[in-house]
Parts: C-alpha cells; sequence; structure tokens
C-alpha cells in the first residue's frame, strides 16, 4: 500500500498497535524512546506518580534538565533533585543541569534511526536528523508512553521536500527551513509529516538536518525526517554509536500527498523578523536594522558545526563594542570539543560572553534584551515577549549572520567577513557520558523527593450534564502558549506547583485574567486561527483548567495544544467566521445536553443568553476522545485503567 511506502509510513507501519494505517484516521503506536526536560518533566513524573505506574515500558526514557538551571531560588533546586530522584524510581535515565540541551543530546547520545520518540517538547522533531520518526507532545502523552501505552495520532499527511543543488558559501541548514517558513507560513505543516529526500540530503551533515527538523515544529508539522543513510553512520560511528545505526528512505516511487522542490544553490541568508518565525526576508533587505544584542546556541543552532563556525569567524576580530554576544553551547560535548581544539579561546578572545549549556536565553532564563532592543538570535522562535523583554525586537537566523551582525552591529550579509570557513565534521566526537546517570535495575527502594513548591496534581470533576459560561477573553490568530502562559524567570520555577502558576496565565495579555476567572467560576476564551501554537507545555491546558476555564471556541488549533485541552478536560470548540465576529467579551453562554453532544462528537449548541442567539460549534471528536472528555481528562480516564493494569 502507498502509505507504507515513504519513511513516515515504513515506521508508522512497523509500529502500528491499533487502527488502519490511511491519512485521517486515528491510530496507536508504539513508543520506543521518550524524552522530558525539565519545565515539563516535573509534571510528567507527577502525572505517573498519579497514575500509580512504577516502572516504564519503553526501550529508552530520558529525563533531562536544560530549561531552567538558573537556581534562582530553592524551587529550582528542589525540581532537579525531585527529576533525578523521580526517574531513577521509574527507570529513566537522568542527564543532569549541565549536561546539555534535550535535543541536541539526545541527537549525540540516545536517538537510533528507524525508532518513534515521543518528548514533552515541541521541538523533539530534531531527532527525525537522525531518521526518526521523533514527535513532540504533552506531558500526559508522554507519560502514558513511558506506561507502555500506545500514542494516539491521526495519520499525517505527508509532503516530500525535494532537495536539489548545494548549499552556496554563507548559506547554511537554517536558511533551508526559514525559506521553507517563508514559503508555508506558521500553519503551513498543520497534520503532516516533512519528509526530507532529493539528491542533495546527503550534501547536508546530522547537525544541519537537525536544524531543518528542529525547525519543521514553527510549520506546526508532527514531524520531520531525514533519511538514514551513510551521513547518518558517519555521525553515529563518530559518536562510538555505529551498532546502532539501520538504513531508512523511502521506497522507489513513493507517492507523496505534496512535493516541494527547493533548488539549495539558489538560496540566500535570510531572517525571521519580529516577531513571527515566519516573517522571513532576506538580510539583504534589512541592512539598516541596527543591533543591540545576539545569542547564539538552542537546539536549532547549537552544534559543535554551528558554534566552530561561528569560532572561526570570530577569529582574530572582535565584538562590536555595542552588541552584546552571548552564547550558549548545546551540550558538554561541544563545549569540550570547542575547549580542546582552541576555539573556545576564539570565542572568549573576540568578547563573547559564555554561558551555560542549556537552553537559557531561548526561553527568557537570563539575556533579556535591553527596551526596545533589537536581538538576533539563532533560535527558532521569536515570539512578541519570549526574550523577557515585551518591547524588544527579535529576528532569527543562522550563526552566519548572527556573528555578522555581532561583528558589524547591524544585519548584514556575512560575505562581508570574507571567505566561508569549511567546517569538517569530527572523526570522532568527545565521548563523556559521566552526567548521564542511567536508571538502577530496581528502582523500587528508591524515595522520591518532592520540596515544598512540588505538588500533586488536583482531581479533576467529570463533565458536567450542562454548562453556564462567560466569555473572558477574545483573542486574534496564532495566539502562542507563551502567550497563554510565559516562560521566563519569574513563572518557569513554579511549573511543579500548579496553583502557584495558574496566577500566570494570560498575564501578558490581560493582567486580570486569572482573578477574573476565578471570580465567574466556569469561563471559556475565543481564539482565531492556530490557537495554541508553539510549544507542548501542558501548564497552558491544566492552568486554565485549573482557573475554571471550561471550553475554548476557535477557528482554527494547533494540534499538540488540542491534544492538551481534551487530556484535561477543557473543550475545543470549532467556530466560524461569523461566530467569531458575533461573539464578544462578556457574553454568557449556556451549553446544554452537553453529555449526549460530546457522545456524539460532532457538534455542541451553544446559546449566547444574553443575546438570545443560537450556534452551533463543531466538535470533531474521535471516540477516544470522547471517552476522554466525559471522564473529565485522561488522568481519570486512561491513567487509572493502566493503574490497574500494572
Ligand atoms: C519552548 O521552546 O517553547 C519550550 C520551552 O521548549 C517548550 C516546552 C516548555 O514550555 O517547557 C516547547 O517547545 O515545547
Ligand atoms: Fe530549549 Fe529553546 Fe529548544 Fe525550547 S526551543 S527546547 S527552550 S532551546
Amino acid at each position: 500500500m502507498a502509505y507504507k511506502d515513504h519513511m513516515a509510513g515504513q515506521i508508522l507501519d512497523a509500529h502500528l498497535e491499533e487502527g488502519v494505517l490511511e491519512p485521517g484516521r486515528e491510530i496507536g503506536i508504539r513508543i520506543d524512546q521518550t524524552l522530558t526536560q525539565d519545565a515539563t518533566g516535573t509534571l510528567v513524573y507527577l502525572e505517573l506518580m498519579s497514575m500509580g505506574i512504577h516502572r516504564v515500558r519503553t526501550k529508552r526514557s530520558v529525563a533531562y534538565v536544560d530549561h531552567n538551571t538558573l537556581q534562582s531560588g530553592f524551587e529550582n533546586a528542589d525540581d532537579h533533585l525531585f527529576l533525578q530522584s523521580a526517574s531513577a524510581r521509574h527507570g529513566a535515565y537522568f542527564s543532569r543541569p549541565g549536561n546539555g540541551i534535550c535535543h541536541q543530546v539526545h541527537l549525540e547520545r540516545f536517538g537510533i534511526p528507524g525508532q518513534t520518540l515521543l518528548g514533552s517538547d515541541s521541538h523533539t522533531p530534531t531527532g527525525g536528523g537522525l531518521g526518526m520518526l521523533a514527535m513532540g507532545a504533552g506531558g500526559m502523552d508522554v507519560a502514558l508512553a513511558m506506561a507502555g501505552a500506545p500514542f494516539y495520532m491521526m495519520v499525517p499527511e505527508v509532503t516530500l521536500v525535494r532537495l536539489t543543488g548545494e548549499l552556496p558559501q554563507w548559506v547554511g541548514a537554517k536558511d533551508v527551513i526559514l525559506y521553507l517558513l517563508k514559503r508555508l507560513k506558521v500553519k503551513g505543516g498543520l497534520g503532516k509529516i516533512m519528509e526530507y529526500g532529493g539528491p542533495a540530503v546527503k550534501t547536508l551533515r546530522v547537525p544541519e538536518r537537525a536544524t531543518i527538523t528542529n525547525m519543521g515544529a514553527e510549520l506546526g508539522a508532527w514531524s520531520s525526517i531525514f533519511p538514514s543513510d551513510e551521513v547518518t553512520k558517519r555521525f553515529l560511528t563518530a559518536q562510538g554509536r555505529e551498532t546502532e545505526w539501520i538504513p531508512i528512505s523511502a521506497r522507489q516511487g513513493a507517492k507523496y500527498d505534496d512535493v516541494i522542490e527547493i533548488d539549495l544553490s539558489a538560496l540566500e541568508p535570510l531572517v525571521a523578523c519580529p516577531s513571527s518565525p515566519d516573517k522571513v526576508r532576506p538580510v539583504n533587505e534589512l541592512s539598516n536594522v541596527k543591533v543591540d544584542q545576539v545569542a547564539i546556541g538552542s537546539c536549532t543552532n547549537s552544534s559543535y558545526m554551528d558554534l566552530k563556525l561561528s569560532a572561526q569567524l570570530l577569529r582574530g576580530k572582535k565584538v562590536n563594542p555595542e552588541v552584546s554576544l552571548v552564547i550558549s553551547p548545546g551540550s558538554r560535548q561541544v563545549l569540550s570539543m570547542l575547549a580542546r581544539e582552541g576555539e573556545l579561546t576564539h570565542l572568549i578572545d573576540a568578547g563573547a560572553r559564555i554561558l551555560e549549556v542549556a537552553c537559557g536565553p531561548c526561553i527568557g532564563m537570563g539575556q533579556a534584551p535591553p527596551s526596545g532592543g533589537v536581538s538576533v538570535r539563532t533560535f527558532n522562535r521569536n515570539f512578541k515577549g519570549r526574550s523577557g523583554t515585551h518591547d524588544a525586537s527579535v529576528y532569527l537566523s543562522g550563526p552566519q549572520v548572527a556573528v555578522a551582525a555581532a561583528i558589524t552591529g547591524r544585519l548584514a550579509h556575512p560575505a562581508l567577513l570574507g571567505n566561508a570557513p569549511d567546517i569538517a565534521e569530527p572523526e570522532n566526537f568527545l565521548v563523556n557520558d559521566s552526567m548521564i546517570i542511567p536508571p538502577p535495575d530496581n528502582g523500587e527502594e528508591i524515595s522520591i523527593r518532592m520540596g515544598p513548591n512540588i505538588v500533586a496534581l488536583p482531581e479533576l470533576e467529570p463533565l458536567p450534564g450542562s454548562l453556564k459560561l462567560k466569555l473572558i477573553l477574545k483573542l486574534g490568530d496564532n495566539i502562542t502558549t507563551d502567550d497563554i502562559l510565559p516562560g521566563g524567570v519569574k513563572v518557569l520555577p513554579l511549573r511543579s506547583n500548579l496553583p502557584a502558576i495558574s496566577r500566570h496565565v494570560y498575564e501578558l495579555r490581560s493582567p486580570e485574567f486569572a482573578d477574573k476567572a476565578r471570580e465567574e467560576g466556569a469561563v471559556a476564551i475565543l481564539g482565531g486561527e492556530n490557537y495554541g501554537q508553539g510549544s507542548s507545555r501542558e501548564h497552558a491546558a491544566l492552568g486554565p483548567r485549573f482557573l475554571g476555564v471550561r471550553a475554548v471556541f476557535a477557528k482554527s488549533f494547533a494540534r499538540l495544544h488540542r491534544a492538551n485541552l481534551i487530556n484535561f478536560g477543557v473543550l475545543p470548540i470549532w467556530v466560524r467566521d461569523e461566530e467569531y465576529h458575533e461573539v464578544e467579551e462578556g457574553d454568557h453562554m449556556e451549553i446544554a445536553d452537553l453529555h449526549r453532544s460530546v457522545e456524539e462528537g460532532e457538534k455542541v449548541v451553544v446559546r449566547l443568553t444574553n443575546k438570545g442567539f443560537d450556534f452551533k460549534g463543531r466538535l470533531d471528536l474521535s471516540l477516544r476522545e470522547r471517552q476522554i472528555l466525559l471522564a473529565g481528562g485522561r488522568l481519570n480516564f486512561e491513567g487509572r485503567r493502566l493503574a490497574g493494569r500494572a
């Protein structure tokens, strides 16, 4: 059958546990590997605990600490100890703070071609650079996958991105994905897997492929995947993992839902302008932009190749006196290789500020730009306020443009730096896994350390028979989970404390949101297109639910966030343009006969009681989603069942 000919279909087929492998149908697949990071991981382990699950059933599960490593108070250090003890207790590897960003380390040390990887982080598709089928999900889905349950998904369409030609001097992998974002926009990959093929694939090395698959998340895609070929084999061999290599490629004549051709030779250096990753323009058109800060790092561009390139470009030069250049290496492996080879000295001598090996500024943990300032970042997201400075303008680029900006103080074509250095892949990476703690054979004796900021999850009641709601917030298109629940120094330390973090829901958009919601008791939100794009943080669903949000109306939903809403018993309801315009903040709504509507899973009649007007909202729920909503969320529905089995 045709769906099994491309790489995505082959891997899904080999992991199919439930359902039929046809686009648009719901399937359950077996998950081989999972990853969590600290900011989402604390909830994952709390969920495992409330389900009474003792030991993970995956082939490999890894708990990383990379997002919040600042330890500005006891909360953070307590979270780290909680994760360390909980991962040992449940049989997962623990990557200590300082070891690196989850996606970079996973690529280096754990990823295996042909396997499935589910991560509680939206950039988990980075693993597609190694030929894995790697997907981001909410923490609850990851917890269930760790417990051995299938991961449910709609069979995606598959788009072939056919690469020809060769990247010109000064153009890098980041420009390939920025080009796709320019062309397809942030909704362009919804419901799809982007599969890369064509003769130019072999010219891209694994870290370059991973830059592309990483930022496929910004297209809204389920996942992105490159073949596993000789290039992949070289990478794994250099990591001392040649035995884990297997080849993966699309079969001859594989049929795709769509084909996009990109001639790499025709690309130029690109930049995503404030404040969306798809506002992409050639750097040549932006040369009047003066820059205050440059940040190199993040899971998109912090590999050994990216940082060696930056070091070579900065060698013997000086950072512009009006620019602050910060560098956060992706992993300890990257940092220690830069140190061993003297590359770190070039960075330090040029005036770069070397930060910890972590996500750092990408999630607003320090290095907020000056007010009204301009920051050029090699990261993947530039949503308003994410940097920690609400009125800052953040531009996204590859390391070449970032270094040119650091030296000249402006956005500029990197060609002015002379000739582009050729960065070879090392024959052997420096392997030192001493900061990865393997799980003990039997973790049952380990007691989990729960500091005072770690609060067990509340019980959520089943869906009531009818709902009276007040609409307290109406929003536009492309609302991000950073809008719903920001990251940053103030909020991240509260990720394991639901009552405390909920106070920050929508605080940047509507500072009184939390108080209003609590006052009203049961409330609703209305969004435009692509509601909930961006991160996988399930706090953006659980926080509102905790405050009394029982339904979210939107013209369309981002897939990860919609799943999170359902997991916590919040109704996602599609509305059309007419209703979007009709419904206003302050409207009172009533949904009678709610059980029957959810049981049928198609439509729900909403009465605007203050306007004497009815409309039909679309539910479009699968059978499983209906059952979850009726039970009041996933923990009630599946968790208890699994615990019973365990
Ligand atoms: C992000 O890049 O937005 C994050 C922070 O990594 C999130 C996860 C989170 O909010 O903890 C993501 O991408 O899923
Ligand atoms: Fe960390 Fe940024 Fe990557 Fe998210 S996008 S995992 S915050 S580096």
